[in-house]
């Protein structure tokens, strides 16, 4: 049973908060207003853009992920993770792509690009190039990374990297700047390769796990 004293305290609050609700809900200040795409993310024109390319090359590689302990990695350009790629805002991006693998792969941006340059398709067979055309906007930091299929499996393997897109306008500017880009080799995952093959969306494809040896 609650006592009446703690029942008033349980009404007051209530009524309290229904009439602030109603004074903040005639408050100017918080007045809603309807949000287009571009106050979301404001873009900028940019007076000087540069023409900048970029070549990335799909290559198999082993590198080192711990002291004495290798790894087996499909790459962009030999890294993990693969190269940073920065532009300004508004800049046109051409990279050109060269697949010196085995496995089909792409490349796919974040932020919107019309579908020949998203990177979603089409695969890039070995032995192919291709290349992507771009503006960079809207501002940010994205991800870059490879969305052939399985597309887990092609990132895990090691085909992600970072791009920056700098904004026109900078409030303020940072002192110091650090990018991590981050992602994980588990040393005690079972070293296997499985040979078995698997059909998806009209493709093969094999089942990898990263091989480690040390
Ligand atoms: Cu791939």
């Amino acid at each position: 049973m609650i006592k009446p004293s703690t029942m008033y305290v349980i009404v007051g609050v209530i009524v309290g908060f229904a009439i602030a609700s109603v004074f903040l809900l005639q408050s100017p200040e918080i007045q809603t207003t309807v949000a287009d795409s571009s106050d979301v993310y404001p873009k900028f024109e940019n007076p000087t853009p540069r023409t900048l390319h970029y070549t990335l090359i799909a290559q198999d590689a082993e590198i080192e992920v711990a002291g004495g302990v290798r790894a087996t990695v499909w790459t962009y350009n030999g890294t993990v993770p693969a190269p940073t790629l920065r532009f300004d805002e508004g800049d046109e991006v051409e990279v050109k792509f060269v697949n010196e693998t085995p496995y089909a792969h792409t490349i796919h941006f974040h932020g919107t690009h019309d579908s020949v340059n998203d990177g979603v398709f089409p695969m890039i067979m070995p032995g192919e190039e291709y290349t992507y055309h771009f503006i960079a906007e809207e501002s940010g930091l994205f991800m870059y990374h490879c969305h052939a299929f399985p597309t887990t499996e092609h990132v895990r393997m090691g085909m992600f990297g970072a791009m920056i897109i700098d904004p026109m306008h900078h409030d303020m500017k940072p002192a110091r700047e650090y990018l991590f880009v981050l992602s994980e080799f588990d040393l005690k995952t079972h070293l296997r390769r499985s040979h078995d093959s698997i059909q998806l969306m009209g493709m093969q494809t094999s089942t990898w796990t990263t091989q480690f040896k040390w």
